[in-house]
């Protein structure tokens, strides 16, 4: 019997909540943070497993923006299912052109019906739904400008609780580093948050 599906986000932050800057990441690349959220979105759950050698794969839901900002040699993310979000499917089904028909992401409007009043981003949005247990945050300790930040501050919230290392560990699959990485004089650290 297939489960109903559980939404977990991930992103990583600045202090500030800062997430984007003119379309791309605010900081520099950071290859051990975005390795993190390379396996972390690929490695399927065993509890998501079928039992019956079932390959279950991951679906990454993304905003037409962060499609827009992943490279094209890298798009769509290899290994998992590829949902770009948009109200104008038309015209981005159409940018993407012919290819697509092979190797093309999902592109939903559908999905989001019921939200889509929302004007709102796709972590705002995703916030709300009752399927969102758990958000993955990189807390990265530099400050970077930036023009587009996620929109709750999870360490003061009353409903998201921070896990600690071993939950973490348990949830990604992965040991994680106690006092954070550094990379190229950045400081990061992955949380998890999980709804109580
Ligand atoms: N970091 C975290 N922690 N969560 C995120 O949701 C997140 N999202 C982005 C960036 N960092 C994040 C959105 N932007 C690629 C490029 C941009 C991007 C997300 C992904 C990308 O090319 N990913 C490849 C890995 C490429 C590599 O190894 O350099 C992938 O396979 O995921």
């Amino acid at each position: 019997m297939p489960k109903t599906p559980s939404l977990t986000l991930i992103l990583a932050a600045t202090p500030s909540l800062g997430i984007g800057k003119g379309g791309t990441l605010p900081w520099p690349q950071l290859k051990k943070e975005m390795g993190y959220f390379a396996r972390i979105t690929k490695r399927v759950s065993p509890r998501a497993n079928g039992s019956e050698g079932t390959r279950r794969v991951n679906a990454v839901l993304m905003g037409r923006k962060t499609w827009d900002s992943i490279p094209p040699k890298f798009r769509p993310l290899k290994d998992r299912l590829n949902i770009v979000i948009t109200r104008n499917t038309e015209d981005f089904e159409k940018s993407l052109g012919s290819k697509s028909e092979v190797e093309g992401p999902m592109v939903a409007s559908g999905i989001l019906d019921a939200l889509k009043q929302l004007e709102a981003n796709i972590y705002q949005t995703a916030l709300e739904l009752p399927q969102t247990k758990r958000v993955l945050l990189t807390k990265i300790h530099e400050e970077y400008e930036c023009d587009t930040f996620f929109p709750v501050n999870l360490e003061e919230s009353m409903v998201w609780k921070k896990a600690n290392k071993k939950e973490l560990e348990d949830f990604v699959c992965e040991t994680v580093e106690e006092g954070g990485i550094e990379e190229k004089g950045v400081r990061f650290e992955f949380c998890l948050f999980e709804r109580e």
